[in-house]
């Protein structure tokens, strides 16, 4: 249920219990989350200061080292989940291999694991371009009071306990989901305060936005070379319109509010495509579906791989379900 001026602290405490295993520990989790975010988001609003205070690498005005954007990001969500103690374990896009998390005891109490990417598209920050921060949680499988293991990271998407995604744009939004729809929270910044924006969103059932890097056409398989000649056919509500942020999480936003598709298909040299399974496609695959899109490969549902690595790529449809499902019957 939600409220007008609803705060994203007061949603987390009344839907606590929609969670079967309400101990409080996923709303922290999702709290710690939520406060990393401010400290990104203040970060990479500054961005574009960074040439007058000193660039990455060197000391700044204030003689504290300046670091770049990602590995800010990266160390942000990863101190805030250490310090809070209240996961097993953390993988990053932007490390090698998970991190263990020992808990107050050494005793390796905790429950669950997160999997970050922390600063997606970061490539477009020099251009002030938004960029975004997704996040996926699942509980361990191994079991509680040993150390976690790669096993409890290599999880199929649809065992997601929650997941969600930090857009950092004209104004910073957290969207989330714990498999209840998807809640959308706008940050006022001159509170630092998420306010429920958007209330159970949804991408409509039929769009008329396509997204992808057509500068890979010829690289692409025949289906999804097909179904772009489908989109730009003269029929019906044909052609479709272009629209290709490079950033996931902002191209996902826009196609969820207002209709649309996401491709980034394997490309001849790539043949999994470029985007990774559990830091970027899981996540966005579930708060998808859980809007009422679909997610897949071209043939089957993201969801349903089962990881056998850790930066594994797989190529990625999002989007509208009639638009995937369409581009599924092109792939046939
Ligand atoms: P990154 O994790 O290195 O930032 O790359 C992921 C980004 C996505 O945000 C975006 O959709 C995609 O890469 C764009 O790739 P391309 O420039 O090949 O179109
Ligand atoms: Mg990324």
């Amino acid at each position: 249920m939600s409220r007008k001026n609803q705060t994203l602290g007061e949603f987390i405490i009344e839907n606590q219990t929609d969670f079967p295993y309400a101990s409080g520990e996923l709303s922290r989790l999702i709290n710690s989350i939520r406060l990393a975010a401010k400290m990104v988001n203040h970060e990479v609003n500054k961005a574009g200061l960074v040439d007058i205070t000193g660039a990455a690498g060197e000391t700044n005005i204030q003689g504290e080292d300046q670091q770049k954007l990602d590995v800010f990001a990266n160390n942000t969500f990863i101190n805030s989940l250490t310090n809070r103690e209240i996961v097993c374990g953390i993988a990053s896009e932007e490390n090698d291999d998970f991190i263990t998390i020992k808990g107050h005891k050494n005793d390796h109490k905790n429950k669950y694991v997160v999997l970050i990417d922390p600063l997606d598209g970061s490539s477009n920050i020099d251009v002030n371009v938004s960029v975004g921060t997704i996040f996926s949680i699942y509980r361990r499988s191994t079991p509680v009071g040993t150390p976690v293991t790669i096993e409890d990271f290599l999880q199929p998407g649809n065992l997601q306990v929650a997941a969600g995604y930090i857009i950092y744009g004209t104004s910073t939004m957290l969207v989330y989901t714990t498999g209840h729809g998807v809640n959308g929270f706008t940050l006022n910044p001159a509170l630092g305060t998420y306010y429920l924006s958007h209330p159970n969103m949804r991408f409509p059932e039929n769009g008329k936005i396509y997204s992808v890097n057509e500068g890979n056409y010829v690289h692409f398989p025949q289906g999804i070379k097909d179904y772009i000649k489908y989109c730009q056919e003269e029929k019906e509500d044909r052609p479709y319109t272009s629209r290709y942020i490079g950033s996931l999480v902002s191209d996902i936003h826009r196609n969820m509010i207002k209709g649309g598709i996401y491709i980034y298909p394997g490309i001849s040299n790539y043949p999994e495509g470029k985007l990774r399974l559990l830091y970027e496609c899981n996540p966005m695959a579930f708060i998808t579906e859980q809007a009422g899109g679909r997610a897949s490969d071209g043939y089957q549902r993201i969801m349903d791989i089962k990881p056998t690595e850790l930066h594994q790529r797989t190529p990625f449809v999002c989007g509208s379900m009639n638009m995937v499902e369409k581009l599924e019957s092109f792939m046939k």
